[in-house]
């Protein structure tokens, strides 16, 4: 096991590992490639831009990026400089973005530059005028916005910035059931944890290999991926900041959009679906292939197997979380049992608890707990989940999971109300809110039932106001109203209309026979 020094800061162990390979390419992105040696230069220059905007240790900056070089610019400029990025997911709603600004009091926001007319009208709506810096292409710089390549100008920061390793260094926000997201801190050790135990120790990632994650550097996956496992082990990744359609992906698996071709690849199950369902899927031979991860939702038996059978490569499926950072449990090379997500990944440990708090045996559903190095510190402004989740050595993950005799962990549900739809929660309760604020609809109920593949789709059951016709418009129209106020995520992609919902003589909705109904 390794030690981790009391002062220790996790860019700087970065840009000292990678030291002697500076012509080593670390990046490439739809438009640029950017050298390990380059990257230290920028890293240290948006270290030293971000305290010349008056950033101090500690304070929070936002980053709302597209994935491009910019965005591990960014990323590792804040930690150096001791100062807390907080990358957030980029599809959100300015009005979310409005809420996480509030919350975390950031100070300075870098966003992408298609993203500035929103963070702007999230300004106005949280009540703030902040710095904003813009990156990538801009034909004219709105009033007082500062380009990010202005921040790379200055005298790179020679010195890192003296953190503790238990110092909180970034926040990402996690979704949770009811209210708002929950800003989620980690420390400066919690990375070089991942990056050991679950990179090198799981994934056995080396310096010749070429990584690519669908999943966004914004998400504790992506991060994990696409930044500080590669760049931990001097390793090349490839960032795209589009949509990762299965064209898409199946162009970056050939090599065909960089010139370089990836030997580890990170998905999630929808995209396996979709990969294997797509006209254009590589053959075995035009491809680098050395391991696949899977994590965000069970990837299904079959998608596992079948893509195993077509590129003679593993899918590793696994569960992580934001609260831990990234995966936890996990199939291992050379142990793989599709269907499962494995066992525990060395260095943490998991219980199945019952009501009682009480192991449950093999065969038995329970509550699963978690203990590893890697486990957020808190909930930013929110004592009663942070003390709720982050139980001393122990972290509630709020899934429920069964083990085998053999030791192997399944899925079995979520112990709250929330659904994971490809790889993202999704509140049931947010989407009915919203669907309520439609005249048309009286009430309604969302749910999640297991597609053909047995991966989640969301449906929304909804009893029509009086005098209005349950048709095929309204539903259009009532996705449209979803998709307009909430991320593209979370919008129902069936709805059906009833005369009445099913409940219980005390008037609660009967989800279970909504979720058992006939589609
Ligand atoms: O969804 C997961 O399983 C996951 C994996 C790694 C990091 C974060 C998350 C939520």
């Amino acid at each position: 096991t390794i030690r981790v020094p009391e002062r220790f800061n996790f860019a700087q162990c970065i840009l000292e590992r990678n030291a002697a390979r500076p012509a080593k390419l670390a990046y490439v992105d739809d438009t640029v490639e950017l050298s390990y040696g380059e990257l230290d230069r920028r890293v240290r220059a948006c270290a030293a831009g971000l305290l010349a905007l008056g950033l101090h240790p500690e304070e929070r900056v936002m980053l709302a990026m597209q994935d491009s070089v910019d965005l591990p610019v960014a990323f590792l400029g804040a930690l150096l400089a001791g100062v807390v990025p907080v990358p957030v997911n980029t599809l959100l709603p300015p009005a979310d973005h409005a809420y996480m600004l509030a919350d975390s009091g950031a100070r300075v926001v870098i966003a992408s530059s298609v993203l500035v007319p929103g963070m702007l009208e999230a300004m106005a709506l949280a009540g703030l005028k902040l710095p904003l810096v813009a990156a990538g292409v801009l034909n004219s710089l709105p009033d007082a916005v500062i380009h990010f390549d202005r921040l790379l100008d200055l005298p790179p920061l020679t010195t890192a910035a003296d953190t503790c390793a238990d110092q909180f260094a970034f926040w990402l926000y996690s979704s949770g059931s009811t209210g708002r997201p929950k800003g989620t801190v980690h420390s400066h050790a919690n990375l070089l944890w991942t990056a050991e135990l679950y990179a090198a120790g799981v994934l056995g990632m080396r310096e010749d290999d070429v990584v690519f994650s669908v999943a966004k550097l914004f998400f504790a996956y992506g991060l994990g991926n696409a930044l500080t496992f590669p760049l931990y082990v001097g390793a090349t990744t490839i960032l795209m900041a589009d949509r990762p359609t299965p064209q898409a992906v199946c162009e970056r698996l050939r090599g065909r959009a960089s010139g370089h071709q990836p030997t580890v690849f990170c998905g999630v199950p929808t995209l396996y679906v979709g990969l294997l369902a797509s006209d254009c899927l590589p053959a075995r031979a035009d491809c680098r292939l050395r391991i696949c991860t899977s994590a965000g939702e069970a990837l299904p038996r079959n998608i596992g197997e079948r893509f195993r059978d077509h590129f003679d490569c593993d899918i590793l499926d696994g569960l992580g979380s934001t609260e831990m950072l990234h995966i936890f449990l996990s199939n291992q090379p050379g142990d793989v049992r599709y269907g499962a997500s494995g066992k525990p990944v060395p260095g943490y440990h998991v219980e199945l608890r019952g009501e009682d708090g009480a192991s449950v045996a093999p065969g038995e559903i329970g509550d699963l707990f978690i203990r590893g190095p890697s486990s957020a510190l808190m909930y930013w402004n929110n004592r009663v989940k942070s003390q709720a989740t982050f139980l001393g050595e122990w972290t509630r993950s709020g899934d429920k999971y069964v083990v085998d005799t053999d030791g192997y962990y399944t899925y079995a549900g979520r112990g709250d109300d929330m659904l994971k739809v490809s790889g993202q929660y999704v509140s049931p309760i947010e989407v009915e809110a919203v669907l309520m604020t439609h005249a048309s609809v009286r009430e309604c109920a969302v749910v999640g039932v297991p597609d053909a593949q047995g991966l989640t789709r969301t449906l929304a059951y909804v009893v029509a106001s009086v005098g209005q016709q349950g048709d095929a418009a309204l539903a259009q129209e009532l996705q449209a109203w979803v998709k307009a106020r909430l991320a593209p995520h979370k919008y129902p992609r069936e709805v059906i209309f009833l005369v009445e919902l099913p409940k219980t003589a005390t008037g609660k909705i009967q989800r279970f026979r909504l979720r058992s109904a006939p589609q």
